[in-house]
This record gives structure tokens, sequence and C-alpha cells, in this order.
């Protein structure tokens, strides 16, 4: 009889020192400016690249939205050039919104990666939380730019707007750009297929007028630079909202549960990953700007245990490497991290 199964691994860093020589330090301080969010540890690095000698800074907020599952956070990371939006294979990866900032020369570009749109009748059915409707909704209302993102791969849902997604597009402002952004466009064979889904989506009388539509890979990169660069022409002169050098409104123990349960998503079956407590127990930045960081997995049954930990905790391996690479590209630092898997809850193991 076991009250709880705990098993740790810590993965020997050398395998990556090459490639870590090459990534820059990142600092921590408190950055927001304007923002209501006052947590303390926010991310960000103080030692920006670009300074804004005279002229007037600008700003530009722009909400990304579309289905769930459409790539919306591959494409904040890579027109980011940082992960700091976890993504998987599953649905609902993004359960709120994240606003990630990037900062170029005199322009503040403020994405906010939004949960996917979802009916209210399925939020009701997988119990989501009101964030999934309020997230959009807010983020739409704020946006100077709104990028609708359609999965061009998904044959059911590419070639049109259903009445929900019309909907949360009401809630923008009237002087608000809507794109149209064509995403996954690597896996579509016959190009031919886009003009076609551009043609359908263009052409409603019930559908909204695109000020401009981009057709991208958020994995690969294609078109991103378009995008990121429309956006920067497109910002207004104000103020800036964050401080140079902030890229994200999370707080690194956020980042570090979210990072943990994309990566479950990807390794567990089923619901499995959604029902795991992911307690970030302990996390800190060392003297050479490393960190380091104790999660505990808490498993609702033993059974989920033993899945994890079969075949001598590989599973648990391969999550700890791809958490560490995840956490490494956004936070640009060294990270390790040590998981602990055990079922509270659990009288028998
Ligand atoms: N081939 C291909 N896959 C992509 C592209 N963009 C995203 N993906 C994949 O699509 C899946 C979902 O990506 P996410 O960025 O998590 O999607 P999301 O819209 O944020 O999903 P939710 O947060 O769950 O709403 C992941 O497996 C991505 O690797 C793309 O341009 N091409
Ligand atoms: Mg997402």
């Amino acid at each position: 009889m076991i009250k709880s199964r705990i098993m740790s691994f810590t993965i020997r860093k050398c395998v990556f020192q090459r490639e870590l020589h090459l990534l820059r330090r990142s600092f921590f301080n408190s950055t927001v400016l304007n923002g209501s969010n006052n947590q303390e540890e926010l991310i960000s690095e103080s030692n920006a690249d670009q300074q804004v000698h005279g002229g007037r800074k600008k700003l530009i907020r722009v909400a990304i939205i579309g289905l769930p599952n459409a790539g919306k956070s591959t494409l904040v990371n890579k027109l980011m050039h940082r992960s700091v939006c976890p993504t998987s294979s599953k649905v609902h990866t993004t359960m709120h919104k994240t606003e990630a900032i990037h900062t170029e020369g005199d322009t503040q570009i403020i994405f906010m990666d939004t949960p996917g749109l979802t009916k209210s009748s399925e939020m009701k059915t997988y119990k989501l939380s009101k964030t999934f409707k309020e997230d959009p909704e807010n983020s739409i209302s704020k946006a100077d730019v709104v990028g609708i993102l359609q999965d061009v791969t998904n044959v059911y849902t590419r070639h049109k707007f259903d009445k929900f997604v019309l909907e949360y597009l009401k809630n923008r402002r009237e002087d608000t750009d809507l794109l149209l952004i064509l995403n996954k466009v690597d896996k579509l064979k016959k190009k031919d297929a886009l003009l076609e889904v551009t043609r359908l989506l263009t052409n409603k009388e019930d559908y909204p007028t695109f000020n401009d539509i981009f057709m991208v890979s958020a994995l690969d990169g294609d078109g991103v630079d378009d995008l990121r660069n429309y956006l920067l022409d497109s910002a207004k002169e104000k103020d800036w909202e964050y401080e140079q050098g902030t890229y994200t409104d999370q707080p690194i123990e956020k980042l570090i549960e979210q990072t943990v349960r994309a990566q479950l998503m990807d390794i567990l079956p089923y619901e499995m990953p959604y029902k795991v407590i992911i307690n970030v127990e302990d996390f800190g930045v060392r003297d050479d700007d490393s960190i380091y960081a104790a999660v505990i997995l808490d498993c609702p049954r033993s059974n989920y245990v033993t899945v994890m930990l079969k075949s001598n905790g590989f599973k648990v391996k391969c999550l700890q490497y791809h958490v560490e690479k995840d956490l490494r590209h956004a936070l640009r630092t060294p990270v390790s991290l040590r998981l602990s898997v055990i079922c509270s809850k659990s009288q028998h193991a």
C-alpha cells in the first residue's frame, strides 16, 4: 500500500551546452506600466536590443482569434520569435488570454492569443471555464486589429464562418481592422484550394469585409514576416503599455505550468492531460541566470501514474525534455526542471 508514488528525473544539460551558449540572457522584473495586471514576476528582457532615440512611440493591439487548433498560439510564437504561448496538437490548449509583446524600433505590438472560439453548447458539455467566452470577446473589443485564423487543412470548417463566430466579430470597434489569415498552407497539396477558400470566405453578404488577407504557415514561418510588417506599419502614435524588453504578461510560474500542460496534451491520450493537476512547487533564477523549477503532476487516479511511469519513465523523460526545450526558447536561458508524478488522492498505488 502506497499513499503516493513519486518519480523524479533531471536531464543533464550538457547536450544543450552549445545551443545554450547562443541564447541570450534573460532577466525578470516588474514590467507592466499601464496594465491592470500587478503580478510581480512578469517576464522581460532588461537588455533589449533596440532603444528609441527621439521620435514618437507607436502601439498596436492585435487579437488573434479562430477555432480551436487553428494554430493561433503557433502563429503568435512565430511573430514573436519566442515560444511564449504553449501549443499542442490537441484542442483547448490555450485556456485564457495571453498577451505577448513584440517591440521593434519605435513600435510595440501587443498580440492577444485567445482560447479557440467554441459554441456555448460545447462549452457546457466540456465544462469549459468562462474565459473561453469572455477572453475572445474582451480581446476583440480591445483590438486595433483582429486577425481571424482559418485552418485551411480542415475540410469541415475552412470554407465558412459559423454564426457564433460572426457573433464574436460583432464585438469589434468600428475602426478595428479585420484580417483574414489562412494558416497551415504548407500542408495544402493543391494550392488552388486556397483560392477557392478565399473566394468562399470573401463573397458572402453576411460575412464581414476584410482589410487584408494573408496566407501563412505559422509552423514554417512562410508569410509571417509580411504579416508582422503589415502590423508594424499599421501601428498608431501612442505610448507603449509595456516596458521595453517585456515579452509576456504571464508570470513565470504560469508559463511553466502552461508549458507542462501543453506538453502533457501531446504525450497523454484522450482526456487524461486535462485532468492532471499541475503544481509549480518551487522555481527561481540562479546566479548564472539559468532557471530551475520543481513541478508536481498530481494525477486523479493511480492508473494515470502507471501510464506515465511505464517503460522506465519514458513519458516523463520526454515531457521533461520538451518542456525544458520550450521554456528555453521562451526565456532564452537554460532551464532545468524536476518533475514528480503523484496521486495524492489514492490510498493504493
Ligand atoms: N502543418 C502545420 N501545422 C500547424 C501550423 N500552425 C499550427 N500547426 C499545428 O497545429 C496544432 C495546433 O496549434 P496551436 O497553435 O496549439 O493551435 P491553437 O489555435 O492555439 O489551439 P487552441 O489553443 O487549442 O485553440 C499544433 O500541432 C501545431 O503544430 C502550420 O502552419 N502548419
Ligand atoms: Mg492556443
